[in-house]
């Protein structure tokens, strides 16, 4: 009974130091890196502060395409894609008193490529590999870097929401291959693939494609989606691949 009394006081005295812990301000995000300007880099680390160190999740909005991104005490950092020419990229965190964000335009100078594959996902310190096959039948992934068509895996990362660039400068015409390895799990039950394609950018050509896919096992290796170079002014999207 006394242990009771105890444990009941203790949930008390911790749900009021919650209670008090609650923010009366909205919180206020400040985005150290990059500081904006020009970018010679594809992939760009962000880095920066929330004010409110309880919020544990905020989200990164990357030209319009949004993510979760963790929070440890209040620091948040990630890596992400650019796309050549101009960038915005957002932050957002949110408590009971209201919303802050923070924004910079970043103008990339990045060389111009045919094909851009890049793959995140959901879960921290988890591995998820990125497999795009061309269509010779060559499979490039982070222990085949580089194809004869000069396809070129940028980044294997291994510890969690990515990303993994593959970028192609000059793209044979032909069948198109997504693949997604779930190389390690850490324990978490799944892990949500997605998969963004963007086909001659900043050219009137300019065509982009997404796919999604869910991941469960260990060891899993699904195909993700597929398209068609037809030819000059043709791109065949098939779409995602059932399972
Ligand atoms: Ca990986």
């Amino acid at each position: 009974m006394r242990a009771l009394l105890i444990g009941v006081a203790v949930f008390l005295v911790g749900l009021a130091a919650t209670m008090a812990a609650e923010s009366a301000e909205a919180p206020t995000v400040s985005i150290d890196t990059p500081s904006g300007g020009w970018s010679t880099e594809r992939i760009v680390e962000i880095s920066g502060t929330v004010s409110d160190e309880a919020i544990e999740r905020a989200v990164l909005v990357v030209n319009g395409y949004e993510r979760w991104i963790d929070l440890q005490v209040g620091k948040f950092s990630a890596t992400l894609v650019v796309s050549r020419g101009a960038n915005t990229l957002e932050v957002l965190a949110r408590n009971q008193a209201g919303e802050g964000r923070d924004s910079v335009s970043v103008f990339s100078d990045v060389p111009a490529v045919d094909m851009q594959v890049v793959l995140s996902w959901d879960t921290d310190k988890t591995d998820v590999d990125l497999h795009v096959t061309d269509p010779k039948g060559e499979e490039c992934y982070y222990a085949h870097r580089v194809t004869k068509a000069a396809g070129k895996l940028d980044l294997d990362d291994t510890d969690g929401h990515g990303p993994e660039v593959f970028t192609l400068t000059h793209a044979p015409t032909g069948k198109y291959q997504v693949s997604v390895k779930y190389y390690s799990s850490d324990g978490h039950p799944q892990t949500r693939c997605r998969v963004q394609v963007v086909l001659f950018e900043g050219t009137n050509r300019e065509r982009r494609l997404e796919f999604f896919k869910i991941l469960t096992k260990t060891g899993d290796k699904v195909e993700v989606g597929r398209f068609d170079l037809a030819g000059p002014s043709r791109i065949e999207d098939t779409g995602e691949v059932k399972p």
